[in-house]
């Protein structure tokens, strides 16, 4: 079904970086083969955010950070449980630049996240410690932008905790499933499609917004 674009929508593009691309330290299978269908996205909508993850090194994410831990294991932290992940998109590296065929000009904010070397943020709204805000809310309000559509990487985590962030914080979010790929850990696309569902929030497909 067709989908009109609003004047209070937004695209909100996640973390469409090198290193959650083939060949990067966190590389999401086929992650770059979003960025055409992406950029055509963008252009059907008159705002744009984009979020980068951007992690200072000996982040508390890294499993080189803990001795004796493997990336993908999950250890617990202050704020509880973390997933521990390969050194990836380190502030000012090649790994941390957006994709470089993603075309998005008029995007009018980059939203950096997971700066913070104690705590890690996978949600563009509210970061892992379930306090730490990052600000997006409420710039989104001050600009009176109401309706998010997500796209970008990955879909199991970043997308997924932005998408029950925002609408924790009374944006309407949407997922375009197609512009999205997934890290793919076991479970982790079921239980995202789950707390999706449970959360009402809609998974749609990018024909629905592109017309032509
Ligand atoms: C992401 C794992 C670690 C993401 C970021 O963008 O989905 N995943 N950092
Ligand atoms: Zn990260």
């Amino acid at each position: 079904m067709t989908i009109d674009i609003r004047p209070t929508d937004a695209l909100l593009v996640i973390d469409l970086q090198n290193d959650f691309c083939p060949g990067g330290a966190l590389a999401v299978s086929e992650g770059d083969q979003i960025v055409p269908l992406v950029n055509r996205l963008a252009q059907q909508f008159a705002h744009v955010i984009l979020t980068q993850d951007w992690h200072p090194t000996g982040h508390i994410s890294f499993a080189s950070t803990h001795p004796g831990t493997k990336p993908f294991a999950s250890i617990e932290v202050p704020y509880g449980p973390q997933t521990l992940w390969p050194d990836h998109c380190i502030q000012h590296s090649n790994g941390a630049a957006f994709h470089p065929a993603l075309d998005v000009p008029h995007a009018e904010l980059i939203l950096r996240k997971g700066f913070r070397r104690e705590i890690d943020s996978y949600s563009a709204f509210l970061e892992n410690d379930h306090f730490t805000p990052t600000g997006l809310a409420g710039y989104l309000r001050e600009r009176g932008l109401k309706r998010l559509f997500l796209c970008g990487l990955a879909y199991d985590y970043c997308v997924r905790h932005s998408a029950i962030g925002g609408t924790a914080l009374g944006f309407e979010c949407l997922v375009v499933e197609d512009a999205t790929r997934a890290v793919a850990l076991p479970g982790s696309i079921e239980d995202t499609n789950a707390a999706l569902a449970e959360k009402n929030i809609r998974r749609i497909s990018s024909a629905d917004l592109l017309t032509s």
